[in-house]
């Protein structure tokens, strides 16, 4: 099963990216209005650098435009952009962004407290359903009672069951259950919550290694998928917060949330480029089905056009 991104998929993601797009795509149109000197390609590797593409890349693609214009002072501007937008395009076009879903199929949220873990989950589970898939939650953040509450609400809005455990009770227990249950009601999709925040990062980690233990007890091979949110708006905190989580357990996704609220998407590539972790999904805003595929062609044509 697969999700694909539709057209109005893509008119989500462009209006998401308004803000972006207008730090990035549409002042390089502005600054490349007439002939490309070197004074405009150091504008050039400000912007990329202001739009949290980061040192690297704005450096790498500034070179590339001089190469260009170097080869052929004749290139138009349209062309120069087209240079920008493919290479942007070769960093995060990884893989092919498509999820297979095993049977059932565990998809175990983490990420730090505030970035829309819990969101996304019901984001999730909504697409899922959707797609005639059965879905049940596991609401392992027991650190706060609030976070359970927020996803029990969720199930009730989108009917679809839910195992607690009492507050402050052993996570792992609770995807544990979870699993239990999915099994015993032949349902399709787990998707389980955490906390994404504890008394310490070292606790965090151990508690999400934990609780992977107990996912692959019940089901062999489960958490099929460990997705990390990261909030896009938070810049490059989000880059180092990806790192520490991918140097205590292995990831092997990211949702990056609330690129509605940012003119910072360029975190996106940097991100994807980096880790060499495949971007699932994009939050695009607060509603149910505001989280939309990560398609990179559709992404970086929404940072220009
Ligand atoms: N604009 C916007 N807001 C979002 C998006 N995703 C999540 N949010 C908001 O971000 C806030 C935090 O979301 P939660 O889902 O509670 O985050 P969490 O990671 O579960 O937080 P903790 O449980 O405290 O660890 C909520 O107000 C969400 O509505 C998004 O894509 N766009
Ligand atoms: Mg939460």
């Amino acid at each position: 099963m697969v999700f694909r991104l539709l057209k109005a998929g893509y008119q989500k993601v462009k209006n998401a990216l308004q803000k972006s797009r207008s730090l990035l795509g549409d002042k390089i149109r502005t600054l490349f209005s007439g002939p490309v000197d070197e004074a405009k390609i150091e504008a050039l590797e400000e912007i990329l650098y202001e739009a949290d593409l980061g040192v690297k890349i704005a450096t790498e693609l500034s070179e590339k435009i001089r190469k260009t214009l170097r080869k052929n002072p004749e290139t138009s501007s349209e062309a120069l952009i087209e240079v920008l937008k493919e290479d942007l395009l070769s960093r995060i076009q990884l893989e092919k962004n498509e999820i297979e879903l095993a049977t059932p199929h565990v998809i175990l949220v983490v990420g730090v407290n505030g970035n829309g873990k819990t969101t996304s989950c019901a984001k999730l589970a909504k697409k899922y359903q959707d797609q005639g898939l059965q879905v049940i939650f596991g609401a392992a953040d027991t650190y706060r009672a609030a976070a359970q509450e927020q996803l029990e609400l969720w199930s009730q809005r989108l009917q679809i069951p839910i195992v607690k455990g009492k507050p402050k009770s052993d996570p792992s227990a609770v995807a544990f259950d979870t699993l239990e249950s999915t099994k015993a009601k032949g349902l399709k999709v787990a998707i389980i919550d955490t906390a994404g925040r504890l008394h310490t990062k070292i606790d965090l980690m151990r508690e999400l290694e934990k609780i992977k233990r107990a996912c692959n007890k019940v089901l062999p091979g489960a958490p099929h998928e460990t997705l990390l949110v990261l909030d896009a708006t938070v810049g490059q905190n989000a880059l180092d917060q990806a790192k520490v989580f991918s140097e205590f357990t292995p990831i092997s996704g990211l949702i990056l949330t609330k690129l509605d609220g940012t003119a910072k998407g360029g975190i996106v590539i940097r991100i994807a480029e980096e880790l060499k972790v495949p971007v699932k999904f994009i939050g695009v805003g607060e509603g149910i089905d505001d989280l939309e595929p990560f398609d990179p062609i559709y992404f970086v044509k929404s940072l220009f056009d």
